[in-house]
């Protein structure tokens, strides 16, 4: 495996990660998807960090699945154990991942993407539907979020037409937090990182916890859920903190425990 395919810099508290396969617009290849899955499993275990961009090097942010490195058959196994692990190990991570998506997000990375919990887009990127051209379905769980964010009929659409999805009505749909100008587009994932590094790293850990379950359960069950999230952040000592430097009219000082 080479590691050039996935750069990796961590800076404080937040982690970047790059595809660079800029001669492919990125194309999941095999040494790539190799590489996601473990640097995606080493940054989850690594205390420091707590937020984690996500982009590409080059023109496109990532062109999908490598189209020139099948066979790719039989593909529910090839997707359980190449693409699943990476895109499970985003959305059940405790840090907050944000994808910086500067250019064409296409099948697979699509997914990718939208599971990431926050999506910056510069004005001109999009989300391209590309498996209708290629006379496949969505992957990668697509289809598991375009249902969530455009409902049955856009998202039936989006997908029968292959569209690409623009930022502006990634935005529309929920899909993207923010759409900035491409020359904004560094500076305005840094600053929301850092910004989302300062708050206090249990109860954001928590709260997308919480969130990522709540599709799953009654409002009965989440009250429920809630409470035992809450139980254990009530005996933490930023719990403590937070209270002291609200009386003390100071900012408070996370330890993360
Ligand atoms: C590529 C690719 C690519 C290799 C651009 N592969 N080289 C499906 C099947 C089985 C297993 C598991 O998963 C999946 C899930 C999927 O993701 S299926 C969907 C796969 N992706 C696509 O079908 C997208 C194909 N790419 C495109 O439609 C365009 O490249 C987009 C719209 C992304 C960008 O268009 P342009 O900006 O015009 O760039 P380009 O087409 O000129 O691409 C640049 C280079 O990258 C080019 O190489 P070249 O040597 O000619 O300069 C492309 O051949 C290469 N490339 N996508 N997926």
């Amino acid at each position: 495996m080479s590691d050039d395919v996935l750069k990796i810099d961590i800076d404080g508290a937040v982690a970047t990660v790059t595809l660079n396969r800029p001669e492919k617009m990125n194309a999941l290849s095999d040494d790539l998807k190799q590489a996601l899955r473990i640097k995606v499993g080493e940054i989850n275990d690594t205390d420091a960090v707590k937020v984690v961009i996500l982009k590409g090097e080059g023109r496109g942010f990532c062109a999908g699945a490598d189209l020139s490195g099948g066979p790719f058959s039989p593909i529910s196994g090839h997707l359980d154990i190449e693409y699943k692990p990476f895109l499970t190990g985003i959305e059940r991570s405790d840090k907050i991942w944000i994808a910086q998506v500067h250019g064409a997000a296409a099948g697979a990375a699509a997914g990718l993407v939208m599971t990431c919990d926050f999506v910056v887009m510069s004005e001109e990127a999009y989300l391209y539907m590309a498996f209708a051209a290629i006379a496949l379905v969505p992957d990668g769980g697509n289809v598991h979020h375009l249902f969530r964010h455009m409902g049955y009929r856009k998202a039936l659409e989006a997908i029968l037409e292959g569209k690409k999805i623009t930022a502006a009505e990634c935005l529309e749909a929920g899909i993207a937090n923010k759409v900035v100008p491409l020359d904004a587009l560094d500076s305005t994932t840094r600053g929301w990182a850092d910004q989302l590094a300062q708050t206090a790293p249990l109860a954001m850990s928590a709260a997308k916890r919480l969130l990522r379950k709540a599709p799953h359960m009654t409002l009965g069950e989440m009250i429920t859920e809630e409470g035992y999230e809450q139980a254990s952040l009530l005996k933490t000592q930023d719990f403590q903190e937070g209270v002291a430097a609200f009386f003390e009219k100071r900012a408070p000082v996370w330890q993360g425990k």
